[in-house]
């Protein structure tokens, strides 16, 4: 079977805007490539990256990232194709990354917990030529994972292993090629990268993301965030996380010439002693591993003198739990509130602190269009709560090859429908809410409620499924499915075993399955599904709290 002909990613905003935006200083021409090459030649021996006693300086991984690019061209791909990249915070991600900036490759990013059914998704969506790999993540074997899906996709040449390759995968270490034959720089406007986002519908969307719109938001960041190049950025949360890469994340602390440290584990007793030992400045992490730290923290006084800044965001962080971090952490928190389309909010340093604890910030760009509106489309006032639409200089305007999910998301004036329930403040600062639709935040892990379903209807022992999200202490949200059987009902356990099989991300699997006899329908017929997760959620929390 051949694939479907597909155009490569694109991202493209109006003349009239794109005209403003470079009028305005944010999109200036920078490229990626070109960004790793000037920090190279500025300061060669400066530590770009610290991983356990490894020490790369921005010197070896410009070297290194020009080697392997022009190996990649050798191996026959052409600038312009999508790579799939998968790996850990290890710095094979950095290597593999800036080699396919360097060859002009498209690298679209896996998550570490992805698995077979999001990997073909992926691969398959943007027509991917080659993987790159780490080999073991977390003892996952990632390597014999890519290999078995290669006869699912016939576009896909090469699987390129950092670290054991498997027989008839390439070993990325031994790839190296002629720096001489690298392609000249990518047009700042073109499609660096693809991220992927959360979505409520279906498996992973492809967010693609140009040069130009990528540096004006990590520009943006690193002024908000006082990066410079004495900051050292802890990667706490998977590299690959758009938090972790762009709020200035890692690319933030490289762009300044800063010194990015990683972190294998976000646990506190691996994070703490690295921090003091490190120096670290600033680190980002999720609601439910700062309750992690915030605890550890509690019990043994850890001393962070160089940890500036606490960014928590990905999911709601409650105003209980922010109050503690300065008394706890020694060190000024700040929320994040970003998606991979682009829009990301912060508190600002100077805010007062009932803002900082109580809000999850305000947009980068004074050209951040945020609109608030009710479910019909009219402006709802501050102070209420209402759909979060946003539109600017590094918001996407379309998800690659989804027409569906294009005419969902996207306003005919091209706002992006967030999903995001909001309240606006009078200053500016958002506090979000919840969710508009159906999507499951576990742990920052974003899983949509349609997916899981449709995964448990393709058990023979399941007549209907509905996925809900549950408030938790822990976790934030989990999930809890409610399976109507057919015939004998499957036992939880099964169900479980049964959707391990499928090959997905284990944060798919709902941390809750009950079974119902069915499930309610109205008069006129069935009601939407929408209307129905609504109910049972209503209905479970009401059993939490019988006095709501
Ligand atoms: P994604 O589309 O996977 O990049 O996830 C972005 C989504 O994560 C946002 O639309 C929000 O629903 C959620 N999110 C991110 N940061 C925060 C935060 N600080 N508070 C609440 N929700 C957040
Ligand atoms: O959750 C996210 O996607 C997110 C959170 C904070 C994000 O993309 C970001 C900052 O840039």
């Amino acid at each position: 079977m051949t694939e479907p002909t597909q155009t490569a990613p694109t991202q493209i905003w109006p003349a009239d805007l794109a005209a403003r935006y470079r009028a305005a200083g944010y999109w200036r021409g920078e490229t990626f490539p070109a960004m790793l090459r000037a920090r190279a030649a500025d300061h060669p021996d400066r530590v770009a990256i610290t991983s356990g006693e490894d020490q790369l300086t921005y010197g070896a991984l410009n070297a290194r990232a020009r080697a392997l690019g022009a190996g990649l061209l050798a191996l026959g791909l052409v600038p312009g194709d999508r790579v799939l990249i998968q790996m850990g915070n290890a710095p094979c991600f950095f290597h593999a990354v800036f080699a396919a900036f360097a060859a002009g490759l498209v690298p679209v990013y896996a998550l570490p917990a992805h698995r077979r059914t999001e990997v073909t998704h992926l691969a398959r969506k943007a027509q991917a030529r080659a993987v790159l790999v780490q080999g073991r993540i977390d003892r996952f074997d990632h390597a014999a994972m890519m290999m078995g899906l290669r006869a699912d996709l016939p576009a896909l040449a090469h699987v390129i292993v950092a670290g054991a390759a498997p027989e008839g995968a390439l070993d990325m270490d031994a790839i190296a090629g002629d720096p001489a034959s690298l392609p000249p720089d990518p047009d700042p406007q073109a499609v660096a990268f693809c991220q992927i986002s959360g979505g409520s519908t279906g498996l992973p969307k492809l967010i693609p993301r140009s040069h130009d719109d990528y540096f004006y938001s990590i520009r943006a960041s690193n002024d908000i965030c006082g990066i410079t190049e004495r900051s050292v950025y802890l990667a706490a949360l998977p590299v690959a996380h758009n938090f972790t890469m762009s709020s200035p994340g890692h690319f933030g602390a490289l762009y300044a010439g800063g010194r990015v440290v990683l972190c294998a584990a976000p646990m506190p007793q691996i994070a703490f002693p690295l921090i003091a030992r490190e120096g670290v400045t600033i680190t980002g992490l999720v609601p439910p591993l700062a309750l992690l730290w915030l605890d550890a923290a509690q019990k043994a006084r850890p001393d962070l003198p160089t940890l500036n800044t606490l960014q928590v965001g990905g999911a709601k962080f409650l105003p209980e739990s922010a109050r503690r971090v300065a008394p706890l952490l020694g060190c000024r928190l700040q929320q994040v509130f970003g998606m991979a389309e682009g829009l990301v909010n912060y508190t600002r340093d100077d805010d007062p602190d009932e803002i900082v604890t109580g809000t999850q910030g305000r947009p980068i760009s004074p050209d951040d269009e945020v609109l608030i509106l009710d479910d019909a489309g009219a402006p709802v006032p501050d102070g209420q709560p209402g759909n979060l639409l946003t539109r600017g200089p590094y918001t996407i305007r379309a998800y690659h090859d989804d027409d569906s999910a294009n005419a969902r998301s996207f306003t005919e004036d091209g706002f992006y429908r967030t999903g995001d329930i909001v309240i606006r403040l009078p200053s500016g600062h958002l506090v979000v809410q919840g969710r508009a639709n159906d999507q499951i935040n576990r742990n920052g892990e974003k899983i949509s409620a349609e997916e899981v379903e449709d995964l448990l209807l393709g058990h023979p022992g399941v007549f209907d499924a509905v996925v809900v999200s549950i408030p938790d202490a822990r976790l934030g949200e989990r999930a809890c499915a409610f399976i109507q059987p057919r015939g004998d009902a499957p036992t939880p356990t099964e169900i479980r075993k049964y959707l391990r099989s499928r090959e997905v991300a284990a944060f798919k699997i709902p941390d809750e399955i009950r079974m119902v006899d069915g499930f309610a329908t109205t008069a006129v017929g069935k009601i939407s599904r929408r209307q129905l997760r609504e109910t049972l959620r209503a209905d479970v929390l009401s059993e939490l709290d019988p006095s709501t």
